[in-house]
């Protein structure tokens, strides 16, 4: 571990390549082969699978296979189990899948940090409602538009879910600017994002569910500087390698890159500058 104070968390962003070493020192965990026979239909990437240990179950399935979606717990700082959810994002055959998880975790915020398409490319099914079209259905769950409202680089959406007699409302925070492999020039709005988001799962039941579209690189970033944020107004100190290690051990991969381990630090620099100073 490396437990950096305020002071040494500024600090540490004058010598960036020896972030980057420390980064690629981290085992990254990721299982070599699936975990359950068949699921591989529901993985987006042949590669990026959930530790089984970890794995989020669909309940109500008995169907071991029903049951599988690519999603995992990721622990909070005091070791409670089921601060967040780490998953990808959604296919076309695993919407539902996807929100059956988040109606069975009573899930208190949801954090998407992708687009649906860059490059050119799908990576991530359109499982939301909009202002343009209000409902949606899948199977038996209604997904309900409440409203929207636009952020400098980030939309907070309020939506309703049903499913019979069950009903949760909980915000959606999407993060539109950041493409994958790579990390924001600019870490203010993520931290104002996770500022609001952390918000919402203080006051939820559930944990926050996180995506982007692998589910291991944005997401891990995001959960990372939750997590920090947390630590240092807590602790005035925060720990990102022991958050990036634990992190990894729940679901393998968190964090893709010397440059979003950078990022991690950056943002949480510039959270730290907007706390009291310690001893005033
Ligand atoms: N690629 C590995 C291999 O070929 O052994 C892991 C793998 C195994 C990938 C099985 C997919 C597999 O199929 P399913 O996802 O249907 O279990
Ligand atoms: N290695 C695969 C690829 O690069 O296409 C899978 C992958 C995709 C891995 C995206 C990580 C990705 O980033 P994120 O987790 O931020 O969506």
């Amino acid at each position: 571990s490396c437990r950096l104070t305020r002071a040494r968390l500024r600090g540490c962003l004058s010598d960036v390549r020896a972030l980057h070493a420390q980064f690629w020192e981290i085992p990254s965990n990721i299982p070599e082969r699936p975990g359950l026979a068949g699921s591989g239909p529901k993985n987006r990437y042949r590669c990026v699978l959930p530790n089984e240990h970890s794995r989020v179950r669909l309940l109500h399935e008995p169907d071991p296979l029903a049951a599988y979606i690519n999603a995992n717990y990721v622990r909070g700082n005091a070791g409670e189990a089921r601060a967040f959810v780490a998953t990808q994002g959604p296919l076309p055959h695993t919407l539902h899948d996807f929100w059956t998880m988040v109606l069975q975790e009573t899930a208190s915020a949801l954090v998407m940090i992708t687009k649906l398409r860059e490059k050119g490319r799908t990576k991530c099914e359109k499982y939301l409602p909009d202002h343009q079209q209000p409902r949606m259905e899948v199977a038996d769950i209604q997904v309900r538009w409440l409203g929207s409202e636009q952020h400098r680089g980030f939309l907070v959406t309020q939506l309703e879910v049903r499913r019979g007699s069950q009903r949760l409302r909980l915000p959606h925070f999407w993060f539109t600017d950041w493409p994958d492999h790579k990390a924001p020039e600019d870490a203010a709005p993520l931290v104002a994002m996770a500022e609001l988001a952390e918000e919402s799962r203080m006051r939820g039941r559930g944990p926050a569910v996180v995506h982007c579209s692998a589910g291991i690189g944005r997401t891990g970033c995001f959960i990372a500087v939750a997590l920090g944020m947390q630590q240092l107004r807590v602790e005035h100190a925060v720990d990102v390698l022991a958050i990036v290690c634990a992190m990894r051990q729940d679901r393998g991969g968190m964090v893709q890159t010397g440059e979003q381990y950078e990022f991690i630090h950056r943002a949480l620099a510039l959270f730290e500058r907007s706390l009291p100073p310690e001893d005033a």
